[in-house]
């Protein structure tokens, strides 16, 4: 028999018996059949179904992984933004076109089946949609990489619009339960908080006590972490906070019942919540709660695994890589130093040693608001023992600057990781890494230069930059499916796991069938949207029209008001003359906003009042549409970036760290206008000027603004007339009659200042050029074979962009984890 024959037989033979699967485990779950099963009914039995398939490879995984014992890496992050696991594991299993095959017989709608699962919502935005990407990467590579994190009981706030407003409601996303998710109470760890330290000699050696303080148990959950077309199945492990006693029956015996279970709700409410700021930390007790907690389990069980394994103490870093996203989970390192000496009985030095070559920290923003600081006292009184061995990583890191710089009290001042009752979680995270990187080249030359000036000039062979990538697994194979074989159909498969290999398209970047068959699928899927926000919003958009895309966290850095102050000079073209020569365009949203974030949500506010004025105004004869989708979150990424003509990354320059919207949209051969910003620069590099549309103040240009203080908006708005006519729409009942100062502190900001300086991201200075970029853009869509070879360019081009190559880079660079051999 051939290959292929005994392919198609192979095929059909797990058709068969998953066909049987399911319908025997509709009975054996729900006691249904396939005529009576809901949908959710279906989503659970074929996820228990595929889950079943993975749990036997996670077995061999697990064997293989103690058995070789090798370096392993565990990633820390507050976040991990992982959408839905199902049509991914099934993509990752290669079981995606049998289960199609199997739904089609039993007349299953599967996309009604995927979307039963919720989102796993545990992120704000680009750092817990990394941390999700890279975690598909590893394992899709070979390296046992695991996750560590929290499992909140509710994620990301869901958003809901009212009247144009934002409105948040809570995300119980596990409250049917979690197919996904393996919990281990039997592995617990104890967390402890507050009290007083004591020390005691016990048979001659120094005895660290806890007096009085507040335990609480944490409890894993373990989720695997299936690769494509791999043996390695790794573990994301998110920690739920748990109280040691459930409640107080003395207390209860007495009547008190709500005071018998005070307890366990304040333990509890440690892992209830994410929060919901991106980029804007509040010095909340309960966040720097959360903090330590996940922390602390995580080291506690990635120690005892060590030891289970019955390595050697001195070993420790060359068996365990640490990684922190982000300042975040910094805590481990005062924590590692706490085991090491307080359980294990090493000496500081030794300690020291160890943690030093444990973690890397990756930074991901530069805005000086971000950057996590705690008040002395409240760490001192939350954490004490960990205070205490972070003031003297301070004392010994500042006498040795001390003996590099003697005398020069500022730069060491500047560098401390206490001061002025403040402790800085960024220098702690420096001091105790062996690695720091940046998240795009610009962003990190900003580091050195900038940030971290003075630790780089002190120490620069710790510092490097990583630039970010992002699955094109989920965002090009699965998101946009026909996209994906069409290419497949031309350059073979390989590019699934060889991103490099995209290159090849180059070739038929001129090719117009290739073109016009790339054309067509975004027609298809541009129509597929069109039907989706009918249905949702009852806007009617042109699928002909160009889908012009900026779906993001809402923050004034990345400028959505800029996009929405184009849509203004627009519509003010078309009043002016009916026959301004535009091609229609379908201008869509998708952003939440910090809930005490004012001017983030006056923004959302603005596009929907824009919205509801351009939409039905028949003057403008639907030439312009807006639509703002509701709860923007990973699984509608996937509906939206496929449908994407362009792609708006219009950041002010040195402000986005990296982006990694702007690499999902490459992938899908959507056109960027963007600033040089983040990793923007690279992607320009990548497929030439000529295929972007790049606008606007460099990053230089910007801080020379800052510096000299001498930006003047005021002058702009004196000088261009049309942009003047915007901003005075803001304020003169144009957009809300009824309500016409609804906007005028956006106004006012952008003008005036309100308490720093006017207009701090540069709108009014980038809206010309920014307008400029538009019209070339609007021009070029008009000629289908430059338009489509840009965009097949783009596609050929964005392999470095793949998470694949992020790990490799950071493998290679910071972890060195050895390639697990399989098959
Ligand atoms: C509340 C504290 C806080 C502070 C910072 C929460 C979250 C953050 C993150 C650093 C925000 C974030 O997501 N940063 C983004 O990280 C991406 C992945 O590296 C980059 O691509 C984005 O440019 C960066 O904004």
């Amino acid at each position: 028999m051939d290959e292929k024959k005994s392919k198609e037989l192979a095929f059909e033979e797990m058709v068969d018996t998953m066909r049987e699967e399911v319908e025997l485990k509709l009975q054996r779950m729900f006691g249904r059949t396939l005529k009576t099963a809901t949908d959710a009914q279906l989503y659970k039995a074929m996820a228990t179904l595929l889950r079943d398939r993975v749990m036997e490879k996670w077995a061999y995984s697990k064997e293989m992984e103690y058995e070789t014992n090798g370096r392993q890496m565990y990633y820390l992050s507050m976040e991990f933004l992982m959408g839905r696991l199902f049509g991914n594991n099934l993509m990752n299993l290669g079981l995606d076109q049998q289960v199609a095959q199997v739904c089609k017989e039993l007349k299953i709608d599967l996309d009604k089946v995927r979307d039963s699962e919720p989102d796993a919502g545990l992120g704000n935005g680009g750092l817990g949609r990394l941390a999700a990407c890279f975690l598909d990467s590893l394992a899709t590579l070979g390296l046992e990489g695991h996750g560590n994190g929290i499992r909140y009981e509710y994620g990301l706030f869901k958003q809901k619009i009212v009247d144009g407003y934002q409105v948040e409601v809570p995300d119980p996303w596990l409250e049917d339960g979690n197919i996904w998710e393996i919990a281990k109470p039997e592995e617990p760890e104890i967390i402890s908080f507050g009290g007083t330290i004591e020390r005691r000699i016990e048979k001659g050696k120094e005895v660290v006590k806890y007096c009085d303080a507040q335990c609480v148990k944490a409890i894993p959950y373990d989720v695997p972490v299936v690769g494509y077309d791999s043996e390695v199945v790794n573990t994301l492990r998110l920690w739920s906070a748990r109280a040691i006693k459930p409640m107080d029956m003395g207390l209860f015996g007495q009547g008190r019942y709500v005071d018998s279970v005070a307890e366990k709700e304040l333990a509890e409410t440690i892992t209830k919540v994410l929060y919901p700021e991106d980029n804007h930390p509040e010095g909340k007790s309960l966040r720097l709660k959360q903090q330590y907690f996940f922390v602390s389990a995580s080291i506690q069980s990635i120690y005892r695994k060590f030891k289970k394994a019955g390595n050697n103490i001195f070993d420790f870093h060359k068996k365990v890589a640490i990684h922190i996203n982000d300042t975040h989970p910094a805590l481990g390192i005062p924590e590692l130093m706490r085991i090491l000496m307080d359980k294990e009985g090493l000496d500081w030095e030794d300690s020291w040693r160890i943690t030093c070559q444990t973690f890397a920290y990756t930074n991901h923003t530069i805005l000086e608001e971000a950057l996590e600081k705690w008040p002395q006292e409240l760490f001192k009184s939350l954490l004490p023992r960990i205070y205490e061995i972070v003031h003297e990583i301070n004392e010994i890191f500042c006498r040795d600057l001390w003996k590099k710089y003697p005398g020069e009290w500022e730069k060491i001042g500047s560098m401390a990781i206490i001061s002025y009752g403040t402790v800085h979680m960024s220098k702690l995270a420096i001091a105790g890494s062996y690695s720091v990187n940046g998240v795009a080249k610009l962003h990190t030359d900003i580091l050195k230069e900038d940030v971290f000036r003075d630790f780089y000039q002190a120490c620069p062979s710790k510092f490097r930059a990583i630039t970010n990538g992002v699955t094109h697994r989920r965002f090009l194979a699965k998101a946009n499916a026909e996209l994906a074989d069409l290419i497949t159909g031309y350059i073979g498969e390989d590019w699934m796991k060889a991103p490099q290999d995209l290159e090849r398209l180059k070739t038929y970047a001129k090719d117009s069938s290739f073109q016009k068959n790339v054309a067509e699928i975004r027609l298809k899927n541009k129509e597929s949207l069109a039907e989706h926000i009918e249905n949702q919003y009852g806007i009617q958009v042109n699928p002909e029209s160009i889908f012009d895309v900026q779906v993001k966290r809402l923050h004034e850095y990345k400028r959505q008001l800029m996009n929405a102050m184009h849509i203004m000079f627009l519509y003010n073209k078309i009043l002016d003359n009916p026959n301004f020569p535009m091609h229609p365009r379908t201008f869509i949203f998708g952003a939440k906003a910090a809930p005490g974030y004012h001017n983030a949500k006056m923004i959302i506010k603005l596009i929907h009042s824009l919205a509801k004025k351009i939409n039905n105004d028949p003057r403008v004869k639907d030439k312009i549409k807006i639509v703002f989708m509701e709860n923007y979150r990973v699984s509608l990424a996937e509906k939206i970036i496929p449908a994407s003509d362009v792609s708006e990354q219009i950041s002010t320059a040195g402000k986005e760290a990296s982006g990694t919207g702007n690499m999902k949209f490459m992938f899908n051969g959507a056109l960027t206008i963007g600033t040089l910003d983040g990793a923007n620069v690279e992607m320009k590099e990548a497929v030439g000027n000529d295929n972007m549309y790049i606008f606007g103040l460099t990053s230089e240009e910007v801080s020379q603004y800052y510096r000299e203080g001498h930006y003047r908006p005021y002058e702009i708005y004196e000088t261009n007339p049309e942009l003047r006519l915007v901003l005075d729409q803001f304020v003169n009942g144009f957009l809300d009659s009824e309500h016409p100062d609804t906007f005028r502190g956006l106004y006012e900001g952008l003008l005036y200042g309100h308490y720093g300086m006017a207009d701090p991201y540069f709108v009014l200075k980038d809206f010309e050029p920014y307008c400029q970029a538009h019209t070339r853009l609007g021009l070029e869509y008009k000629k289908p074979d430059i338009w489509w070879e840009k965009a097949i360019l783009n596609i050929a081009a964005a392999g470095i962009f793949s998470s694949d190559r992020t790990i490799r880079d950071y493998n290679q660079q910071v972890w060195k984890l050895p390639f697990v051999k399989t098959k």
